[in-house]
């Protein structure tokens, strides 16, 4: 349909945030997709540079004769998500998209976006990791680390653990997704701030080749792996994770009292120490059962107690193994025993701690 016959209420409005910095040669096939992509929309694109040296600014300023482009040259500040944030703020449409400038986000892509919107999602994700998706010429290291960093977040944070691609820098969203949310600036993966800050109820994928970077330089090559953990950290105290955490930890040493104590007893009583540990350890998993039940995911509570008293014992057993797994394997290496050991029950931790948040209290 043409926009001209549609009264203009009735089109919904795009605008396509573009953070910059030293993007100069893209812009003119950046724009030129982007308005073929978009010719049956009303849209605007917002450039949101952060006073780029190669002066990508006022090319963008040039083309916005051609363009409907609307231009930010930030002066004393700097930062892709502060960048983006800048753009929303800026933004008239009812639909934001955001995307990089470098080509490696191809253009062609947002009408399937604004498509998934207009069915009714809120967020629709261009996908690297849903079938069909891909990533083009990265070498096998990369793709380790961008996995790993993307099930570390799953993992995290269980908001999101059905989302395959959380970090994506590619994506589209409903206004009110984001308007008058108080969204932090400092880490580099806004998607993952959205999705766990955000109002949304459906989110939807849609698959994509990020391609090779068309030209300039990539900037975000040195920023460490440890910013980006810090940023899981932060937004999982957001969440209370961390809350959950330090309880479940400190249900667990309440555990290890309840162990000690009916072992002593129950050996006390003329039991064998051979076997005065069974019960005394089934006693502090039931101890630990109660407290994390009531207080720990007191909120999480679904359907019968007893099937989840049945998986926190299978979370216990795998705990079992994976610190013996670990112990023996850190003996064979020739760490201390006692050293090892210490290793071993932290391993366990996590891996309970893991299954109950996403199985036993899902
Ligand atoms: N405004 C602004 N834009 C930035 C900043 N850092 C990166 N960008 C832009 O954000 C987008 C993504 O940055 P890239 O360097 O392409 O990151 P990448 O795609 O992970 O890395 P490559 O695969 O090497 O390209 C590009 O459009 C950059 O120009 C910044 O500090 N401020
Ligand atoms: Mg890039």
């Amino acid at each position: 349909m043409q926009r001209s016959i549609l009264p203009r209420a009735l089109i919904m409005k795009v605008s396509v945030i573009v953070p910059t910095y030293n993007e100069r040669e893209n812009l003119e096939e950046l724009f030129s997709r982007i308005d073929k992509a978009l010719k049956d929309y009303d849209y605007e694109i917002i450039v949101v540079d952060d006073d780029s040296p190669d002066e990508t600014w006022k090319k963008a300023q040039e083309l916005s004769s051609v363009y409907p482009v609307k231009v930010i040259r930030r002066i004393n500040e700097k930062g892709l998500s502060s960048a983006v944030i800048r753009g929303f703020k800026e933004a008239s449409g009812d639909v934001f998209v955001v995307m990089d400038a470098d080509l490696q986000h191809p253009p062609e892509v947002i009408p399937e976006l604004l498509k998934r919107i207009k069915e009714g999602a809120d967020l629709a994700i261009a996908s690297r990791y849903v079938k069909g998706g891909r990533v083009e010429n990265w070498p096998l290291y990369r793709k380790l680390i961008s996995k790993g960093a993307i099930m570390i977040a799953r993992v995290a944070l269980p908001k999101i653990r059905s989302i395959k691609d959380p970090v994506s820098g590619f994506f589209a969203l409903k206004r009110n997704v984001v308007d008058n949310v108080n969204l932090n600036p400092i880490g580099f993966k806004i998607l993952l701030e959205i999705l766990i800050k955000g109002r949304y109820s459906r989110v939807e994928e849609v698959p994509f080749t990020f391609g090779t970077r068309l030209s300039g330089e990539s900037k975000l090559k040195g920023k460490t792996m440890l910013n980006y953990l810090r940023h899981v950290y932060r937004l999982m105290k957001w969440e209370g994770e961390i809350d959950r955490l330090v309880k479940f930890s400190i249900v667990g040493l309440s555990g290890v009292a309840v162990n000690e104590g009916f072992l002593w007893l129950f050996v006390k009583m003329g039991i064998r120490k051979e076997v005065a540990v069974l019960p005394s350890t089934e006693l502090s998993v039931i101890n630990n059962f109660i407290w994390n039940d009531l207080w720990t995911f007191k909120d999480l509570r679904k359907g019968s107690v007893l099937r989840r008293f049945f998986q926190f014992h299978i979370a216990a057993l795998i705990g079992v193994f994976a610190q013996l797994l670990i112990y023996w394997a850190l003996l064979f290496l020739g760490v201390h025993y006692l050293i090892s050991n210490l290793v071993g029950i932290g391993a366990s931790f996590i891996v309970r701690y893991i299954f109950n948040r996403h199985v036993t209290w899902s």
